[in-house]
């Protein structure tokens, strides 16, 4: 055997890096990026499970899908929109962050923030009956057929069931955004070192935090490979959203500003 057992490899791994993060740092972190998810989240679980019979009837979806596109794109840019400043907030709670240079955190955060959006998206999901959760009521796929985007909503609903189907935990879903949240990698970035060490250490975190549960570098995989149909949605998003610029230019100017400089 040539590559030591995967536990082996995270002992070795945090045994290498413990000069500078110790198990100390890894539960301050940890605390540090639950308690920051938690507070920024939007809705609770409880909230989301007490209304987990609250569905649009399929009168009231039927009147979504007569809707025009114009209208059903500005209540989605509104709904994402406010979710977007949501996430901006978790950001800013994570230690760290703010200790990144303005430029590098709004680069972050314009890279980051959809693919935090797609990972939170699970909570508000249901997989039994295949709804969403957007504006007070769980929504199936088809309600957003005004959209004339059915490829992305799809998409959009398929990551959110096989999301779902890994079960995370809020400290792993917390811990996953965040460093996501903190690529190195983005374009443009002045200080990628820095972001790259804040990286390694919620990424440390995580992988403590699923070692604890046991299954640990399975999930951890499992979790990583779900990256590229996120890149995917987000780059699916931006096309849907040129190409509708293109056909309704004044309705895609009036949209939420957030959502013009986020996506724009
Ligand atoms: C967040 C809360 C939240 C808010 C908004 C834009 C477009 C062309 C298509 C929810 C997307 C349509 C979104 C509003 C649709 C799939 C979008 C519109 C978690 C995510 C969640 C629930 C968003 C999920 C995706 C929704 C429903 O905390």
């Amino acid at each position: 055997q040539l590559l030591p057992e995967p536990d082996l490899l995270t002992h070795t791994l945090l045994g290498a890096l413990s000069d500078d993060c110790s198990l100390l740092d890894i539960e301050r972190i940890t605390q540090n990026v639950v308690k920051s998810h938690l507070e920024t989240c939007q809705y609770s679980t409880e909230e989301l499970k007490r209304l987990t019979f609250n569905l649009y009837t399929p009168e009231e979806t039927r009147s979504f899908q007569l809707k025009s596109a114009e209208w059903m794109w500005q209540q989605c840019a509104v709904h994402i929109t406010n979710a977007i400043q949501y996430v901006v907030e978790f950001a800013k709670r994570i230690s760290g962050f703010m200790d990144l240079c303005q430029n590098d955190q709004i680069i972050l955060l314009k890279a980051g923030c959809l693919e935090v959006l797609l990972i939170r998206m699970c909570r508000a999901y249901n997989s039994t009956n295949n709804t969403m959760f957007f504006d007070g009521k769980f929504a199936s796929p088809q309600l957003f057929k005004a959209l004339g985007c059915d490829d992305l909503v799809n998409a959009i609903f398929e990551l959110a069931k096989s999301l779902c189907r890994l079960q995370l935990s809020e400290e792993e879903m917390a811990l996953f955004s965040a460093a996501i949240l903190l690529s190195p990698d983005r374009p443009w970035l002045t200080e990628s070192q820095q972001v790259q060490k804040l990286q390694e250490k919620v990424y440390l975190a995580l992988q403590h935090s699923l070692h604890m549960r046991g299954g640990g570098q399975e999930k951890l995989d499992k979790m990583a490979s779900k990256l590229p149909q996120m890149k995917s949605i987000c780059n699916l998003h931006v096309d849907k959203l040129e190409f509708f610029r293109l056909v309704h230019p004044e309705t895609a100017y009036s949209f939420p500003p957030l959502y013009r400089e986020v996506f724009g």
